[in-house]
């Protein structure tokens, strides 16, 4: 196989020159392929085979130990001016980027093969997916992008039929940290990763197209390429309302996307539309409307047990390839809070010893194909998406920040998005815990200037009158002793239907300064054991704790100077006045 395409055939042919590979493969996405690329990984210890009577067609994959996460440090945008990708970004002119980085990746395919993966992100048939082309010399990539995306002949076809695609190279390179880079140039719409083998650094299709690359397509197109779950919600009247929610990474969004309604909520059903990604467009009513572009799911495995997430659960029992986890005598995955088995070796791939750190580290990974999920809905395939009821932003914080509330309006949501603030978790190398502002769930992801993107996030409201509303939650409040006030996981469908019934006018909220929050009396508690008294602080707005975070949401947008826009300013000035006022 190789392509009719012009533009595509010159590209690998100067990479090939560049990098200097064995052999080239074009990727067909076949299942002989597949098991190809899997045998021969078996055989050199990429990949091991778990058990496969317990685990069938599961691998096990142990990634270098200084390799095991993103890399915010070494992220680059790459615009020809430096503002346009904005102080939330590391940037580098694109010039000086692509020689640093060509240098690195002159030669080091020396030994290797060179895959190159098309890819489709979304539906094949769908107006709003878009294409993509890896090239890269890890066959774990090969594996995992055809779980991931729609790769291999289908893509290429359309690829070939529209011209237009995201370039995407790749190397592992020698793995040294101080060799490692993931650029992006926006303005050539391609990328260039070197250095690391792990997920949202190698597989460029999720965070560095649907996320980095995508956004800025979205905003010159008038679309939202955002880090959002999608999930739809069944009553037992049988209609179902979809949603679509914005968390940092490893903050619950797959759990939620899978959620299983507790046994109070008899006739509830929950269906997995997407869980990290989603591209959001005007249709021609006016509505908002998601397509998920991934095909498949890039999970955190520890603390995934029967009662916190069974659809996930039970989707990794096959057919999987597990990153980074344990292992057991019997040759089964094993993970922290798995709740079963007994690890023997950890996922450095040493003898296990308790006290010597976790079995399975914090960031481990599954990878598994969307139909795995027996919550997947019949709707994730519809080229035109699904429509979206409600926007829902949240992050992980210990104090503060209510169970849930809702936006006054769509611009005052787009401040609440904007003030988003999270601990850090080891989905990034660095401090885990820490409080940092996260914008929309973007901060890693947003490829172009923040303070453009909150002006075109801004700019839908006036494009239509029928936009979702906007809400925020926060499954992560503690007590003093570092206790959860709120149990969670299938018990958060308690918040989303009060969210949906907001959407319908089905609910009561009181407004407060920060917007509309539901009483006690609003969430259904109905067998819950969570005290009136732990319901109300759930519930309630610290004031003089509200107006030092309204400051700080304020200092934080200052940081974007000129180009802040007005309107934003003015909506945090207005929350901050009427805080004052409440005094
Ligand atoms: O590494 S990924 O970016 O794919 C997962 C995540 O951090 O959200
Ligand atoms: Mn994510």
């Amino acid at each position: 196989m190789t392509t009719t395409l012009k533009p595509l055939q010159e590209w690998v042919d100067s990479v090939a020159e560049l990098t200097q590979p064995d052999n080239i493969h074009w990727c067909d996405g076949s299942k002989a392929e597949n098991d190809r690329l899997t045998a021969e990984m078996c055989a050199n210890g990429t990949l091991s085979q778990l058990n496969d009577e317990t685990y069938p067609n599961c691998y096990l994959h142990l990634s270098d130990p200084s390799d095991v996460a993103r890399v915010e440090h070494l992220t680059f945008v790459c615009t020809a001016a430096e503002e346009d990708a904005g102080p939330n970004n590391n940037w580098m002119p694109p010039k000086a980027a692509h020689e640093k980085i060509d240098a690195l990746f002159a030669g080091a395919m020396q030994g290797r093969t060179l895959y190159v993966v098309p890819y489709c992100m979304g539906p094949i048939d769908s107006p709003y997916a878009r294409l993509g082309v890896e090239i890269t010399d890890s066959p774990y990539v090969v594996v995992n992008m055809r779980l991931m995306t729609r790769m291999g002949k289908a893509a290429l076809n359309r690829i070939e039929k529209e011209g237009t695609f995201v370039k995407g190279l790749h190397s592992t390179g020698d793995l040294d940290p101080e060799r490692r880079f993931i650029m992006h140039f926006p303005e050539e719409l391609s990328i260039k990763s070197i250095g690391s083998g792990y997920g949202g650094n190698a597989l460029l299709g999720k965070k560095c197209h649907a996320l980095r690359i995508a956004s800025y397509q979205a905003r010159t197109e008038g679309w939202l390429a955002e880090h959002m779950l999608i999930v739809g919600i069944e009553n037992p009247q049988g209609e179902t309302h979809y949603i679509a929610c914005a968390f940092p990474s490893a903050c619950g969004k797959t759990n939620l996307a899978m959620l299983i309604p507790p046994e109070t909520h008899a006739g509830w059903k929950v269906w997995t539309v997407g869980d990290d990604i989603a591209w959001l467009h005007l249709d021609d009513d006016g509505r908002l409307r998601a397509i998920n572009p991934e095909a498949g799911y890039f999970g955190v495995v520890p603390g995934t047990n029967e009662k916190t997430n069974k659809n996930a659960f039970d989707m990794i029992q096959r057919d999987t390839i597990y990153t980074n986890v344990g292992k057991t005598a019997d040759n089964e995955p094993w993970w922290e809070d798995k709740k079963s088995g007994t690890p023997t070796t950890d996922w450095r791939g040493q003898s296990y010893t308790k006290g010597n750190g976790p079995a399975a580290h914090p960031n481990s990974r599954f990878t598994v194909a969307a139909t795995n999920n027996a919550s997947y809905s019949s709707l994730a395939e519809a080229p035109e998406g699904v429509p979206i009821s409600a926007l829902v932003f949240g992050g992980r914080r210990r104090e503060l920040a209510p169970l849930v509330y809702e936006a006054k309006d769509w611009n005052h949501g787009v401040l609440v998005g904007a003030g988003v603030a999270s601990e850090t978790t080891a989905a990034n190398i660095g401090e885990v815990g820490v409080v940092r502002r996260d914008p929309m769930a973007m901060k890693p992801f947003c490829g172009y200037n923040f303070a453009d993107y909150w002006n075109h996030w801004l700019s839908f409201s006036e494009r239509s009158d029928k936009l979702p509303r906007i809400f925020h939650v926060n499954w992560f409040r503690q007590d003093e002793d570092g206790t959860f006030l709120w149990p969670g996981f299938g018990e958060n469908l308690r918040v989303i239907r009060w969210i949906i019934d907001r959407c319908q006018n089905q609910a009561d909220a009181r407004s407060t300064p920060i917007g509309n929050l539901p009483s006690p009396a609003d969430i259904d508690t109905t067998g819950l054991d969570v005290s009136a008294e732990t319901m109300s602080t759930l519930l309630s707005v610290n004031l003089d704790a509200w107006r030092e975070e309204m400051k700080a949401v304020g200092e934080y947008l200052d940081s974007y100077g000129e180009r802040l826009p007005a309107a934003l300013r003015k909506e945090q000035e207005t929350v901050l006045a009427e805080l004052q006022k409440a005094h």
